[in-house]
């Protein structure tokens, strides 16, 4: 059947996975989607008949007329190996380290859950990616990090050359303006209901996707672990953190959408969750409804907020299931702090660091090297200092500026940002003209860092808190399972939650009828 033959696109559904086209002379075929061109797809626009199966709706309509895409979000290729934020924070080799591979994204997860026809390609490797692109898509889209962004680019120029005729950004990645001319749209913030403009249909409210990560032990035990983000964005003005671009208002997700992912948690036999949101509490009314939903669960939680906000709430969270905490540092010296509008006193990090000991809770700090006013003197004493907080996993970062941010304008009007080579600007390198720190310095104090912070007894100290803790709450057995438990509950298993149907589908059906 030609294109002009085409009269009109029956439907098109999950579960048949099968797209029924019908001719002039009235003759139904039944194509299988993956064998679909894309260019078919792209220019079509037809009158809509129906749909077979209510509810698993992949066709979008708009005016009673129909255009189909063929969109596939993806992420940077792994050949390089995949990026393991424990390892990236720890000193070089450690073999007796925590381990989190990231073998899927979270915002394509939640992109999918929400949007059911798109399609995701996680972490592939390069020829994987270039069998893909063969099939023939109109859209290729790609979510990445500042550090990730030349082997996007090199991504999207094979798409590109591969024919596809729509290439799109998102996630932080997406904020660098000089990039911007590779790709057809940007999107530079949660993009849920951005995209759903796009496909000509919208959201009524979001749906939380399981999000399941195997979180490993230093020895290589494992247990799966549930992330929750529970709201958006953040209200403060941190002069270094991107966030003040991409989401500067904070957005609750819904509590029914976290309820039913903390129930599917449960279910499937997940008891720890790591909630990630940029800073919990930012909300708190909100964040008062969340701890009460994860109480109720009766799950152990561990969360990412700020040192003010973890000291005021700690007693009310700590009733509630929160085993741990992570939190910036950043720096020590008040002046610094104040300087990157971080309006945190200095001395509460120390306080908090203590609480987390006595109540033998998870502690993980964020820490930033070689501010400007900073001496590689003054960041070896600093890092001593910090060593002595006894954290359980510590992030040391070297000052890194991240376009769209305050930091940026200042470093480079100030020093100037002479590193061209985006990879380098992974938080770990310098990529701007320090006025006390000549090259390689930062990096090799950044070494000493972690050196310092994981060595003597963190071992043994981080493995007896662990196990004092499993034991205080009569709770060897989710552990002892967890490699079982990792399995069952593999990202792979259980991928998304049964589609909601919402307003935009019941509109779409309106018109349909
Ligand atoms: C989880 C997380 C990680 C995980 C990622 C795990 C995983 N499996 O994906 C790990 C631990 C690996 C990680 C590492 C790092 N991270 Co991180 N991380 C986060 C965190 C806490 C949450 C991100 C997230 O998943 N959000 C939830 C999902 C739903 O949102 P999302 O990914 O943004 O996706 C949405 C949109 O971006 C958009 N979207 C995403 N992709 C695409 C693609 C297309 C085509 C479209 C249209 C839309 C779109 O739609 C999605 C749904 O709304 C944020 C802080 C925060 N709470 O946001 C920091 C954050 C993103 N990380 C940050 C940093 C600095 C880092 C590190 C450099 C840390 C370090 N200093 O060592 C590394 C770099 C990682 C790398 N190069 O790969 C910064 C900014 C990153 C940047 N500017 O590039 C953030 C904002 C923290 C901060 N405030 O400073 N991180
Ligand atoms: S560093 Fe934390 S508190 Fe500061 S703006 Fe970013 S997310 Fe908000």
């Amino acid at each position: 059947m030609t294109r002009s033959e085409l009269r009109s696109i029956d439907c098109f559904t999950e579960r048949s996975n099968r797209l029924s086209l019908r001719g002039n002379g009235n003759d139904a075929r039944i194509v299988p989607w993956s064998h679909l061109t894309g260019s078919l797809l792209a220019v079509g626009s037809w009158d809509v008949l129906d749909f077979e199966e209510p509810g698993s709706l992949l066709c979008e309509v708009s005016q009673r007329r129909q255009v189909l895409l063929r969109i596939l979000l993806t992420t940077r290729c792994r050949d390089s190996g995949l990026y393991d934020y424990f390892r990236e924070n720890a000193p070089r080799n450690y073999r007796w380290r925590f381990g989190m591979p990231r073998t899927i994204s979270f915002g394509l997860r939640f992109l999918r859950q929400n949007l059911p026809q798109l399609n995701i390609l996680e972490y592939p490797t390069r020829a994987e990616f270039s069998a893909q692109l063969k099939r023939g898509w109109d859209v290729v889209g790609f979510s990445f990090y500042l550090e990730e962004t030349n082997d996007i680019l090199a991504m999207a120029a094979e798409a590109r050359q591969a024919g596809v005729s729509q290439l799109w950004a998102g996630n932080y990645g997406a904020l660098t303006p000089s990039i911007q001319s590779h790709f057809d749209h940007m999107f530079t913030g949660y993009s849920e209901d951005a995209l759903a403009q796009k496909l000509g249909t919208h959201l009524d409210e979001i749906q939380h996707p399981p999000l399941i990560t195997r979180f490993r032990l230093p020895g290589g035990w494992s247990f799966p672990l549930g992330i929750l983000f529970s709201s958006r964005g953040c209200s403060f003005r941190c002069t270094f953190c991107q966030t003040t671009a991409f989401a500067p208002k904070p957005k609750e997700i819904p509590l029914e959408s976290l309820d039913r992912v903390l129930r599917f948690y449960v279910q499937h036999g997940i008891h720890f969750v790591l909630v990630l949101d940029e800073n919990f509490g930012n909300i708190p009314a909100h964040a008062d409804a969340v701890i009460e939903l994860l109480a109720r669960h009766r799950v152990r939680w561990l969360v990412q907020s700020r040192v003010d906000l973890l000291l005021r709430n700690f007693d009310d969270w700590q009733s509630c299931g929160m085993e741990g905490a992570l939190f910036g540092i950043e720096s020590f010296h008040q002046d610094i702090l104040k300087q990157m509008h971080k309006n945190e006193k200095a001395q509460s990090t120390f306080e908090l660091a203590e609480r987390l000991d006595l109540a033998g809770m998870y502690a993980q700090g964020y820490y930033i090297i070689g501010l400007p006013p900073e001496t590689p003197e003054s960041i070896a004493a600093d890092l001593r200092t910090l060593a002595s907080l006894k954290l359980d996993v510590t992030q040391i970062t070297i000052v890194t500026p991240h376009p769209q941010t305050e930091m940026w304008h200042e470093l480079d009007s100030s020093y100037g940002i002479l590193e061209e080579d985006w990879s380098k600007f992974d938080t770990k390198h310098l990529v701007w003209k320090h006025p006390h720190c000549p090259p390689g310095v930062l990096e090799s104090l950044l070494e000493d860092g972690f050196s310092t912070c994981y060595g003597g007894d963190w071992l043994t100290r981080t493995t007896k808190k662990f196990l004092s803790t499993r034991r205080a709450q009569k709770d060897i057995s989710s552990i002892l399972l967890g490699p079982i438990l990792s399995r069952w509950a593999s990202p792979a298993r259980l991928p998304y939650l049964p589609a909601q149907v919402t307003s935009g589908d019941h509109q779409v059906r309106g018109a349909v009828a």
